[in-house]
């Protein structure tokens, strides 16, 4: 393959791995899986590339140019990701260096971009018209196809695992601590602290155009409502648990508005779309138990379907207003 074409393939595929990794965050229901499995293919379509490019790389490494070690950092996050990237696939999902593999991958991606952007201003990938052509596309799907064999090695070499108990999940998350709340991993978003909440003083409260009323813990505790629903966190881990407490339509029956905002105590907050009254949970107990401190006592959101950043822990007020629930970043910023 001609260099260009090569590195023009290669920025395709990096793209579209970096853009179906994000949504990938995002999946919670059966059409994600289609996205997980398209990040899988185009990572490996990468790894794929890599004997051209290493080719190109050498030839231009002769060369002595400017801008040559960062495009040698460049390098080391891409594969750093994609190790990492198969390692979780794989179910090796320890920690390395105090992160997670999952975090390793994640970060390089990240801290990838912005050398990626100055590589290609440095050295643009130019597009031709002809890079359209039948027989381009028929290489495209060469690499394509060579990421979906690799892919299906990867998975196949996933499922030995799984026989030692890392079962995944659609999602490519494994599983652990599921219906054993104290096996199940705590986990902030970003860097928000566990609280120390007494729930003695504690109170919930619900607002709507209506006005405002508050709830204590007991008045909660006096909904019984069970639900069994799998928490899917995009760090790499899923756990099913029987969950108890009070419908969020229970706690607001007739509420009207476009959408549904949980707050935490800690300043972390979601807003669903109004139709999500009818599924999410506030509960107040997992497996037959109080939440523990780490898990959101004394009321965290369940919301089936979606990833584990939609579960609000420690929640102290819900409000339901006019907004859009797309008033929001994608994913939370603390
Ligand atoms: N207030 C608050 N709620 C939060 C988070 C957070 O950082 N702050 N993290 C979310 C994320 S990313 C996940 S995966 C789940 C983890 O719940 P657990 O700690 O009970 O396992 O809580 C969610 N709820
Ligand atoms: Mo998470």
């Amino acid at each position: 393959m001609a260099g260009r074409r090569t590195n023009l393939a290669l920025l395709v595929a990096l793209a579209l791995a970096f853009a179906t990794g994000w949504l990938a965050f995002a999946a919670g229901t059966g059409w994600g899986a289609a996205v997980v499995i398209a990040h899988g293919v185009l990572g490996l379509g990468v790894l794929v590339l890599t004997p051209w490019k290493s080719t190109i790389a050498r030839r231009g490494l002769s060369k002595k140019r400017k801008g040559t070690s960062s495009s040698l950092i460049l390098t080391v996050l891409v594969i750093v990701s994609l190790l990492a990237g198969i390692a979780h696939s794989l179910g090796l999902t320890g920690r390395v260096a105090g992160l997670t593999v999952m975090q390793i991958h994640v970060g390089a991606a990240v801290g990838a971009v912005p050398f990626a952007i100055g590589h290609l201003a440095r050295r643009p990938a130019g597009v031709r018209r002809t890079d359209l052509s039948r027989r381009n596309l028929l290489r495209a799907m060469g690499v394509a196809g060579g990421g979906a064999l690799l892919y299906a090695g990867f998975e196949s070499a996933s499922k030995v695992f799984s026989l030692i108990g890392q079962n995944r999940r659609f999602t490519g998350s494994h599983e652990i601590g599921s219906h054993e709340p104290a096996r199940m991993p705590v986990t902030q978003w970003l860097n928000d602290s566990v609280p120390s909440i007494d729930a003695g003083t504690w109170s919930l409260a619900t607002k709507t155009v209506a006005g405002e009323r508050r709830w204590t813990l007991d008045e909660l505790l006096e909904h019984r409502h069970h639900l069994t629903a799998t928490l899917d966190c995009t760090g790499g881990w899923y756990a099913e648990q029987e969950w108890t407490g009070v419908p969020l339509r229970a706690l607001l029956p007739s509420a009207e508005g476009r959408s549904v905002m949980v707050h935490s105590q800690t300043g972390y907050a979601r807003r669903f779309p109004i139709r999500d009254l009818d599924s999410l949970l506030l509960a107040t107990e997992v497996e037959g138990s109080p939440l523990s401190a780490g898990h959101g006592f004394p009321a965290r959101l369940v919301a089936p379907g979606r990833r584990g950043f939609w579960w609000v822990k420690w929640v102290d007020l819900i409000e339901v207003d006019d907004r859009p629930w797309w008033i929001q970043l994608p994913f939370p910023m603390e």
